[in-house]
């Protein structure tokens, strides 16, 4: 069955001024809450990538991650790292992660393919065109789901050259990452030409602003999660082997009913 990866957010909580501790002790809450629901791998960021978003040092997102990895991972929960830098892969892998996350499929930072080849953690190299502040002037394509997995063929050979054993990588199409609007439902339609690439795929859609094209603008969370439901049921259907989503509970309901589907 796919695996899910649900999220956690460690990054300041900005309607409570209970400082860096409450933080940390929030999002370890959210992630046991997440595990209990059913997620397989717990994903934690410290940087937002959302369309628009600033970059933020290293040293500070470290400090916002290491110790929620820590907590986690001793509970035994799998956990990836969701992260552009290699000193913060590398300190992750040390805290207990063991798997790096890099949207930018090993391309932000020179140093990474490297870090993550010495670290042992598998990594999650996703499709990239450039950082999140200037993105959508690099959504072109003619037909998106070949040019993807082109674009991510590439990004698996260096990540080989760098010695990433092919087992270690994952792929992800990078929904949202440098695509506009109905180019995500073109670029899932097609995830074929992804899955065709041989390694594991992860694909992400949770609460991404494409899904307002099938909702309206004005949705909520709820409406969004239940999207994101569907969306990482037929991402399975099409061969993803996990899916990253903030409300675990409800995909991993949508995910049972294709099982039970299957058969
Ligand atoms: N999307 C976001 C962040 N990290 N990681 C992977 N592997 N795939 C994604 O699609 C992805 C990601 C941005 O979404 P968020 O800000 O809601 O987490």
């Amino acid at each position: 069955m796919t695996a899910i990866w649900g999220i956690v957010n460690a990054t300041p909580d900005s309607f409570s001024d209970g400082g860096r501790y409450a933080d940390a002790d929030a999002a370890i809450a959210h992630g046991l809450r997440l595990r209990a629901n059913g997620a397989d791998v717990l994903d934690v960021g410290g940087e937002s990538t959302r369309p628009g978003a600033e970059r933020v040092p290293a040293a500070e997102e470290q400090r916002r991650v290491l110790p929620v990895i820590e907590r986690l991972a001793a509970e035994g929960i799998p956990i990836s790292i969701d992260t552009l830098n290699a000193s913060t892969a590398l300190a992750a892998v040390r805290a207990g992660a063991r798997i790096v996350n890099d949207v930018s499929g090993g391309l932000a930072d020179p140093d990474m393919l490297a870090a993550v080849a010495g670290s042992g953690a598998d990594i999650a190299l996703g499709h990239w065109r450039g950082p999140s502040s200037d993105m959508y002037a690099r959504a072109e394509y003619t037909r998106i789901g070949r040019e993807v997995a082109e674009e991510l063929r590439e990004r698996i050979s260096a990540a080989g050259a760098a010695g990433i054993a092919p087992a270690r990588i994952i792929v992800d199409p990078g929904v949202g990452f440098a695509k506009a609007g109905a180019q995500n439902w073109d670029l899932l339609r097609e995830l074929a030409d992804v899955v065709a690439l041989g390694p594991r795929v992860l694909v992400g859609t949770s609460r991404k602003r494409f899904l307002a094209s099938a909702l309206g603008d004005d949705a909520g969370e709820a409406r969004k999660d239940l999207a994101t439901a569907v969306t990482s049921a037929l991402a399975a259907r099409a061969g993803a082997w996990a899916v990253r989503v903030h409300d675990v509970a409800t995909t991993r309901d949508a995910l049972a009913v294709l099982s039970a589907w299957d058969g």
